[in-house]
Parts: structure tokens; sequence; C-alpha cells
């Protein structure tokens, strides 16, 4: 039920003006700013070379598989790919150590022991399968299908959605949503009607000005992003940072403001008031396209750069200035809407405020500001309609969260525990691809939840976390090994990408389709995978599209022509935005309907009592979150994190750089040692770590015990009551000496 979608209907019945657009290869290779090794180019249909595209982050560069004798050689970007240029990043080239870990699951395993202690016997696939369906049947006959749900991330868990669905469920839970962009998403869906997307509908490569609110792209790696930022970069944008911390962005601002965390909102106020008392905005497009400009101009009119001062620590003629230069610029100025958003449970309405002051820039639908996606039109094949759920999780919560369009993870968790207020909580949960313990605030809970399961089934191909707590552990295999669905994303060429194997799988582990397709026929739902090989249900697909996967194996990336023929608004057109409204609401009705603000308000958040300092955290560029620590290519580049602390601070601990300290959160947690890192980069009253290590798993031999997991300390979150998010940024700390 994604807004987005009925909006891409709703562009096929405006059709966008007359005329041709065509952005082909060509196009994109004349602002690739990156220097292309031409071996390949010239490795489609070679033997020995294979196309994918990469799964160690959600950007899905497609690629070219090199062998060497059977043995992996190397992977590189596909040119002709609009997500990675011909470029892999360094966690996409490290990508072969997923292959080659010898770490990896390697068959199936059933558990023997109680959970958590982490017995196992090896198992067949039959027996593994005999055991989930049994468990299935009997969730489904007791409770209901609907109180089995699936937590997923990653492109194996298309399949497995397909599943849960026919057996008759639709609790699907991503961490991408509710621990992610989910606040993005919904604050875009509210104010412009449309969502933002991934990957992102930027138009960073054209901006004249960036504003990056706490985004550290650079070390947030997102390929093509990057690409583009770089370019924006070096073709003199102006860049505007704020961030505590001075990041990889910030090193290339003109402008860095390192704001007091949790106080982004009222900078933006500021930045809107400052925008309307100078009339800086665009008038005609506010008067043609916008909805409330005069109960937003009455709303922050007391929001001024001196009211923010004290509260940002941003000194008022920074305010100012950074807003004219915007304005200047405008509406080549994208501030950008960001992709981690659940900072401070208010997060909905800071990015908002983010969406408003675009609005008021006339960046959305216009160069250098958002640009209108297009996507390859490719058939699936139909399959009978699915049973209709009788309840859902949001049944579990009457009331609540009210603009939330998917199932919020931690939700399912709460719901799991048994309370006398539901008739029926989670009895079955699916795994795949997503490292709960890790990925999830207050781990704790999710394992109170895990205990009270009659069915935990985890799909992975490492022995994460989360495998130990598992009934049945079912071992896929990399995406090096496997065919998946064709990419098919949004961006300003249609295009498909196709994963091809271009090794045999390792040990007895197989790919989820085949999982989920046996597991299915098992419980009479094969209808719903009426291919018995991938390669079927792929060709029927590219036949749709006039290609077939012989020639989707040579090309790897095709690029199809699309019939919208503008990326922008075309000078004066007029468009109906898929809001109540039918405008871009500055004052946004469904909030106001649904009993929210209809504009954002800032509100102070707690702060860190003395001797504790806000825990912040982040990504390093060569690794994805957990899932890459273990990786033998990666971990050589970077096999711990470090917690930043301000030289001001650690002088009054007397800690020194790199010593290994130990840090306590405000509810006594504490966390593995890890080793400080003295800099003047970092605010006072913050610190700051890289997600994803820590990791307690003795059998992933190489990040086993490296580094401090930041999870572990979220023991406390904000939860967005718009959606749901989680807000993570709420957590202080303070530092032990003791060694673990
Ligand atoms: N504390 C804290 N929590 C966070 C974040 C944070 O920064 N700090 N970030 C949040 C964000 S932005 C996101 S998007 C989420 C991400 O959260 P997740 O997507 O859950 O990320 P990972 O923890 O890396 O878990 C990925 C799991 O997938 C497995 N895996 C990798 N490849 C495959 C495959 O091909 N098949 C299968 N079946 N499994 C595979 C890995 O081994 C790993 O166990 O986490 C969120 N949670
Ligand atoms: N290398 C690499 N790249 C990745 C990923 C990865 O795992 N590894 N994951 C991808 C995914 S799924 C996501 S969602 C994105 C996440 O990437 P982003 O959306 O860029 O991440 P955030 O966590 O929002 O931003 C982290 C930054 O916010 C700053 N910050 C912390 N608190 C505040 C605050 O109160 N105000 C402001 N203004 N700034 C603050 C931190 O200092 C840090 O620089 O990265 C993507 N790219
Ligand atoms: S950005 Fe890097 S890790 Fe992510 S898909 Fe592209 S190459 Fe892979
Ligand atoms: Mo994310």
């Amino acid at each position: 039920m994604t807004k987005s979608l009925n909006r891409r209907e709703f562009i096929k019945i405006a059709g966008i003006g007359a005329g041709g657009f065509a952005a082909g290869a060509s196009a994109l290779h004349a602002w690739n700013p990156f220097q292309i090794d031409p071996t390949q180019i010239a490795s489609s249909g070679i033997p020995g070379v294979t196309p994918t595209y990469c799964e160690i982050c959600f950007w899905k560069c497609a690629g070219w598989v090199h062998k060497k004798d059977n043995e992996p050689w190397k992977i590189v970007g596909n040119p002709d790919d609009p997500h990675s240029n011909g470029r892999f990043c360094p966690r996409g080239t490290g990508g072969l150590g997923a292959y080659t870990d010898p770490d990896r699951l390697k068959t199936p395993l059933i558990r023997v022991e109680e959970r958590g202690k982490q017995v196992f016997r090896e198992a067949t696939w039959d027996e593994a399968f005999d055991y989930i369906t049994d468990k299935m049947n009997l969730i489904k006959e007791k409770w209901g299908p609907e109180c089995v749900a699936l937590f997923t991330h990653g492109s194996g868990g298309d399949y497995f959605k397909n599943l849960i669905k026919a057996y008759g469920s639709n609790n699907i839970a991503a961490p991408s949503y509710a621990q992610c962009r989910g606040p993005r998403e919904e604050a875009y869906v509210l104010t412009f009607g449309e969502a933002v997307g991934s990957p992102e509908r930027t138009d960073m490569q054209n901006s004249k000005c960036i504003v990056l609110i706490g985004s550290h792209i650079g070390e947030n790696m997102h390929n093509g992003q990057v690409q583009e930022f770089t370019e924006a970069v070096a073709a003199g944008a102006t860049v505007i940072t704020v961030d505590p911390r001075f990041s990889t962005a910030a090193s290339k601002s003109k402008y860095w403001l390192p704001i007091k965390p949790s106080t982004d909102l009222a900078l933006l106020l500021a930045w809107i008031n400052v925008i309307i008392e100078e009339e800086l905005y665009d008038k005609d497009y506010v008067e043609k396209y916008t909805y409330g400009f005069q109960q937003l101009k009455e709303s922050v009119k007391n929001n001024t750069p001196e009211w923010a001062y004290p509260i940002t620590t941003i000194k008022p003629h920074i305010i100012r200035e950074t807003a004219r230069e915007m304005a200047k610029n405008a509406p080549a100025t994208i501030v950008h809407p960001g992709r981690h958003v659940t900072w401070y449970g208010d997060d909905t309405q800071r990015v908002r405020a983010g969406a408003i002051l675009n609005a008021l820039l006339g960046s959305w639908g216009r160069r250098g500001g958002f640009y209108s996606q297009v996507k390859a039109k490719v058939k699936s094949p139909a399959l009978p309609p699915y049973p209709k759920p009788k309840k859902d999780w949001k049944d579990a919560f009457p009331g609540k969260y009210p603009l939330a369009n998917l199932a919020i993870s931690q939700g399912i968790c709460d719901a799991t525990i048994p309370s006398v207020e539901r008739d029926c909580s989670f009895k079955g949960w699916f795994v795949y691809g997503t490292n709960l313990l890790m990925t999830l605030p207050q781990p704790k809970k999710t394992l109170e939840a895990i205990q009270n399961l009659e069915l935990l089934v985890v799909v992975d191909i490492l022995p994460a976390e989360i495998t130990g707590y598992a009934d049945v552990i079912l071992p896929e295999c990399t995406y090096l090994e496997r065919y998946d669905d064709l990419r098919v994303s949004a961006g300003r060429v249609a295009n498909v990408a196709l994963r091809a194997p271009a090794f045999e799988p390792k040990y007895d582990t197989k790919p989820a389709y085949w999982m989920a397709r046996e597991l299915a026929l098992r419980l009479n739902l094969g209808e719903y995978f009426p291919y018995e090989k991938i390669e079927d249900y792929l060709e029927y697909r590219l036949k749709s599209i006039g290609s077939s996967l012989d020639e989707m194996k040579k090309l790897g990336v095709k690029q199809l022509p699309s019939d919208q023929n503008s990326l922008y608004f075309l000078e004066g057109e007029d468009f109906e935005f898929y809001t109540p409204t039918g405008k871009i609401e500055l004052y946004s009705t469904q909030l106001a309907n649904a009993g929210f603000d209809p504009i954002p308000q800032y509100t102070a958040h707690e702060e860190p009592g003395e001797g504790y300092y806000r825990l912040l955290y982040g990504r390093a560029p060569m690794h994805t979150f957990g899932r890459t620590a273990n990786n033998p290519n990666l971990a050589d580049l970077m096999d711990e994190n470090e917690v930043w602390i301000n030289p001001k601070v650690a002088k009054e601990w007397g800690i020194r750089h790199r010593d290994y300290i130990i840090l306590e959160n405000q509810d006594g947690i504490k966390s593995a040692k890890i080793r400080a890192k003295v800099t003047e980069r970092i605010r006072h009253d913050c610190v700051y770590m890289v997600h994803g290590f820590g990791h307690s798993q003795k059998q992933m031999r190489r990040s086993f015990n490296k580094g401090a997991n930041d999870s572990d300390l979220i023991s406390k979150i904000n939860v967005d009551p718009i959606m749901g998010g989680t807000g993570m940024r709420v957590n202080f700390v303070t530092f032990r000496r003791e060694v673990a």
C-alpha cells in the first residue's frame, strides 16, 4: 500500500508533456568523473566473466565477476550501470571475501538445546524443511497464519515475502524502515505526495548548493551518490554540512555547522524563518504548487536565528548567511533528505522541515534539486490472489502509528512478548538477511521476544548473532553463487540488471528462491511458485522487455527507452501532487487530521547528565553495518571501531589517544572494550562510533570481540508517534577504565 506506487500511476495519467528524453549510456559517461578500466568494457560475453549486482550494501551496483582457474579473481563495475558508472566502492571490490570466508554457514542446522546455548546438529535440507513445515502447520491451526512474521533485508527476502503472504500473513518488517528511512519516506509522502526512494531522486550532479544534515556522504559510501557529490564539489557547488562531528563531507564544505546534537529542527525552522522574512523563497513556485504558506509564515515567525542560537549553538549570522547561500543557488539547491534518519523520535517532523525548505526553494522537480525518476516496466507472472489476513501487526497497537505504511520491526518484537491486552502474540519468525540482535535497538527486548517463539527460522550466509537463537538455520549461498530477481531500479535512465551465479554454491548452501519454493511445496502453496527454476521466471520477465537471459548475460545491464520526457517540471507546468490538496503541503492536512502538528514545531530533547555524553554512531567507508566485519578482504582494511572523544573531555577523564576503554550507558549497560580516538573533530557533548563492530559470535573468528557494538548501548529509544521509527540517539554514555 505505498503511495508512491499510486503516484507512479498518476504520472502515467498526467502524461508530463510531449517530446523525447534520451539519456543513454553516453550521457551518463559524459558526467562520469571516474576513469573506466577498458578491460571492463571488453568483459561482456567473455568466458569466466559473469554479471552480478552487489549485495554488500543496498545500493546494488552492477558489475562483472572475473575468474581465473575457476577461482575468484576480481569484481569490477559495469560502465553501463547508473548505480556504479563502472566503479565499485572498496566494499563491493572486497565482496569476493563473502564467497571465500571460511567461517560461512555450511549446512542446515537444527537446534538441539535451549535457545542461545548454540547447540545445533547438522541436518539435511529435507529434515530442516520438515521441521519448519510441521511448526508452520501447527501455528496456522492453533493461532492463525497471521502469527508468523518475516523480518527481511536483501534480495532473497522477496521469495520469503511471497511465501509468507501465500501462507496468510502480511506481517513483513524490514529494519530499513523503522530503523532507517521510514520517517523520511513518510515525511516526503506527506509533503510532496511521493517518497524519496532508493537510489534517492536527488539531482546532486547538477546542484549548486548541497545542504547535508547529518548525512555523512563519503563515509556513507552509496556509490553513485558519492560520485555525484564529488562531481558537484568539483564543479564548485557550495556545501553546507550540519554535523556535530567534522565528517568527511564537512571537510569538503564551505560551511561546517557543528550543531548541538538533537537540535536540527530548530536550525531548520530558523532557516525557514529567514527565507520567508527576507522574501528569499521562490514566489511563483510557492504560489502555484504549495498549500499552507500563510500558516507556515505565522508558525515560524518567532523561530528567528536569535531564537535558534542558544538551542543549536550556531551563531545567528551564520544561519542567515547559509540561508542566503541556499536561496542564491535555488532551485539548484538541495537540502538532502538524509537516509538513516531515526535519530530522536521526532524524525518525521525534522525531515518534513527539510522538505518544506526544499519546497520554499522550489527545488522539488527542478534541475539540481529533486528529479522525477523513470523505471523499466518489467512484467511479473500472475499469481493466485493471496489469502486475506484477518488481522495484522497494527491490531497490537490500537490507534498508534497511524501513518506507518510498513510493519515496524520493534513493534513485532513487542507484540511477540505475551501480554493481557492481546489475544494472539507472534509465534513464528522468519529472519532473512538481517542480524536483528545488532540491528534492532534494545537487544534485550529482542531476546525476550525470541524466547516466546514456537519457531525461529534464520536464513543467513554467516553464523551471525541471530543464528545462535534459531530453531533452524538455513545457509544461503552468497550473491556470487546464485541468480536473483532482476534489479529494476528507478533513476535517470530506465534499466534492468542481472545477477547470475559466477560460482557453484560452496558447501551445502542453497539460494533463497529454492528454499522458499521447497517450503511452499510442502505447505501446499506451490501455485505461488509456478517456476521450478528461477531461470524460467527470469526469462518470463525479460521477455516482457524484449530481452532474454542470454542477452543479459552479455550485457549485465540493459538500458531501456522511457516514455517520460523530462526529469524536471516543465516551465509553468500544471502539476497535481498526490496529497489530499493536490499541492505540496507546507501545512500537512494529513498530520492535522491524525492529531499531529501540521507544521513542525521544535521541542527540546533530554540532555546528558553530568559526566555523560550523547552516543552518536555512523558508517565507515570500508564496511557495511555488521555484515562485512568478518569479510577477510575488508577486515584487513579496518578490524575494529574506535570511540571519538573531544580532547577536552579526554583530558578530564585522563583518557589518552588509542587507550582501550569501556563505555557505560545511562542504564548501567557496559560495552566491550573500544579504543579511544581523541580528536578535535567532535563536539565535547557527544561521542561517536562506527556501527557494526563488537561481534559476540565466536564462530565469526575474524570479527569476534573486535571493537564495541553500539546496539548494546541503545537500551532506550524514542519512538516516532507518527510512523513508529525508533529514535536511537537518545542514549548517553560515560567512561570506565576496567577491561571487560
Ligand atoms: N545500533 C544501530 N542499529 C542500526 C543502525 C546503526 O547505525 N546503529 N543502522 C540501521 C540501518 S540504517 C539499517 S538499514 C539496518 C541494517 O540492518 P541489517 O540489514 O540487519 O544489517 P546487518 O546487521 O549487516 O545484517 C545483515 C545480515 O545479513 C546477512 N547476509 C549478508 N548477505 C546475505 C545474503 O546474501 N543472504 C542472506 N540470507 N543473508 C545475508 C549477514 O550475514 C548479516 O547477518 O540497521 C539499522 N540498525
Ligand atoms: N560505507 C557504508 N556506507 C553506507 C552504509 C554502510 O553500512 N556502510 N549503509 C547505508 C545505509 S543503509 C544508510 S541508511 C546510510 C546511512 O548514512 P547517513 O544517512 O549519512 O547516516 P546517519 O546515521 O544519518 O548520519 C551519520 C552522521 O550523522 C551525524 N549526527 C549524529 N547525530 C546528529 C545530530 O543530532 N544532528 C546532525 N546534524 N548530525 C548528527 C554523525 O556525526 C554522522 O556523521 O548509509 C548507507 N551507506
Ligand atoms: S556501493 Fe559498494 S557495497 Fe554498495 S552495492 Fe555498490 S559496490 Fe556494493
Ligand atoms: Mo539504512
